[in-house]
């Protein structure tokens, strides 16, 4: 069966707890179930990530291959508009890396509107809360079926 990796960047371990006006009022480990589901609906199995680190984030990314996972789905939080590293690391692995944001960064303060990950990414998914997750593993399902 073939396996996603599912990274969830910094800060996010704080889903329902607080902002709940913009990202909603699941926690993260709800979403995680809902992908789960998704996944067994797609065949497909998943592994789940959290850091509020950048260097960990990097060496989960450089280690999907060889840990058996066919594509990554990420949300990298606040490291999307800052992480040269962790583009960099997208960049050099060649298996499908599909980005994931709840809200809609191109709406929202300036500084959000850049991403540095999306040039390296198989592609991007944002504001569609935390559907953005569930419509990026199946982009990602399709990538590597
Ligand atoms: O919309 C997204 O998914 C973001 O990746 C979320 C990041 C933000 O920096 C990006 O610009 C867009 C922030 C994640 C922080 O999540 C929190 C959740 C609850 C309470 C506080 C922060």
């Amino acid at each position: 069966m073939k396996k996603v990796l599912i990274i969830h960047g910094p800060n996010l371990n704080l889903l329902g707890k607080r902002e709940e006006d913009i990202y909603g009022k699941m926690s993260l480990d709800d979403i995680n179930k809902s992908l789960k589901k998704k996944a067994d609906a797609l065949g497909i199995g998943i592994d789940t990530f959290q850091s509020n680190h950048e260097g960990d984030i990097v060496q989960k990314i450089q280690d999907a291959r060889a840990e058996g996972f066919s594509a990554v789905l990420i949300n990298p939080a606040a490291y999307t508009h800052t992480s040269v590293a962790i583009r960099d690391a997208v960049s050099a692995i060649d298996i499908p890396v599909v980005e994931v944001h709840i809200s809609n960064i191109y709406a929202r303060e300036e500084f959000r509107h850049k991403s540095l990950i999306a040039p390296a990414a198989s592609g991007q998914i944002s504001g569609f809360g935390v559907n953005s997750y569930i419509l990026g593993l199946e982009a990602a399902a399709g990538l590597i079926k």
